[in-house]
């Protein structure tokens, strides 16, 4: 079994149409989708999940966007899954994302910035489980 990373199709992508495309992008660069599911995050849930940035200034805002709408949550797979998925995001700010990223493609501001993925293999660790079950993941 490779490396397991979670994502998050983020409310402004699921939006605008976006979770077909963002599924094939993950898809067609080879990393495997383990579980996936939509859900709409409570306001809790959304602190819990982004509990690391509660002291930094815009994290009311970030909780807001986040409960602003259903999110796709799933769960990768692959050899070295989680910089590959973080590669295929791109940065954090689509401005500054390469082409042929998700965030270039799909991003709209810094904060609709249409993806998560964890950012190493604790947070993976965390994030996988705060989502999904193992009863969740195919083999
Ligand atoms: O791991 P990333 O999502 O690439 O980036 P991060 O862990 O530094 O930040 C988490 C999320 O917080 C990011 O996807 C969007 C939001 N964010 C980060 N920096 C800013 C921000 N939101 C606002 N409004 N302003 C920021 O400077």
């Amino acid at each position: 079994m490779g490396e397991l990373t979670f994502s998050i199709i983020k409310p402004d992508a699921v939006q605008n149409g976006k979770i077909g495309d963002i599924l094939k992008m993950i898809t067609d660069s080879g990393l495997k989708i383990k579980a996936t599911k939509m859900i709409q995050l409570s306001r809790v849930q959304a602190e819990g999940f982004y509990a690391v940035h509660k002291e930094r200034p815009f994290f009311g805002e970030l909780v807001e966007y986040m409960i602003s709408g259903p999110c796709v949550v799933s769960v990768l797979e692959g050899d070295n899954a989680i910089k590959r998925y973080r590669d295929l995001m791109g940065a954090t700010n689509p401005a500054d994302a390469e082409e042929g990223t998700i965030r270039k493609a799909f991003g709209a501001s810094i904060e609709a910035n249409a993806c998560h993925g964890s950012d190493g293999p604790d947070t993976a660790a965390i994030e996988v489980p705060y989502f999904f079950s193992s009863l969740e993941l195919v083999n």
